[in-house]
């Protein structure tokens, strides 16, 4: 090995051990939950039709919720249903009070057959969860 080469391990291998890791940079964020109430699962929808369920979060209020068909993205969804009956079942640690619940009208547009909804909760702390799928079909 020349000295040339042996100065570049040493560089190589000081490198390794020498620097602390950098602190992380985001902390934990829990995952939101939800579930989808409406289509119901297997359900056979119009071209156009509800999708409507709920959403919470133990570290930061989900903000909005994402609706996709398939992988598109059809809708960003506020939520504004007050939601009671969750609140008493789950007793979140943040967003008490307010609106857990999201009702949208989704346009399928020309697609037609079996398709699989996915619904996302983005966080205040911008946490994305996917919490909920349902598979239905789509009559045109
Ligand atoms: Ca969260």
């Amino acid at each position: 090995m020349t000295s040339r080469a042996l100065a570049g391990t040493l560089i190589l291998l000081a490198g390794c051990g020498g620097q602390p890791r950098p602190a992380r940079q985001t902390e934990r964020n829990i995952p939101s939950i939800g579930f989808i109430d409406a289509p119901a699962p297997e359900a056979t929808v119009g071209p156009t039709f509800v999708v409507a369920g709920w959403a919470m979060d133990n570290d930061a209020p989900v903000e909005r919720v994402r609706i996709y068909l398939d992988d598109q993205l059809v809708a960003t969804v506020p939520l504004t249903i007050m939601r009671p009956d969750v609140e008493e079942q789950l007793h979140p640690k943040v967003g008490a009070g307010t609106p857990h619940g999201f009702s949208w009208v989704v346009d399928a547009g020309s697609r037609a057959g079996y398709c699989t909804i996915r619904v996302e909760a983005l966080d205040a702390k911008g946490g994305l969860t996917q919490f909920a799928t349902a598979n239905i079909k789509i009559e045109p």
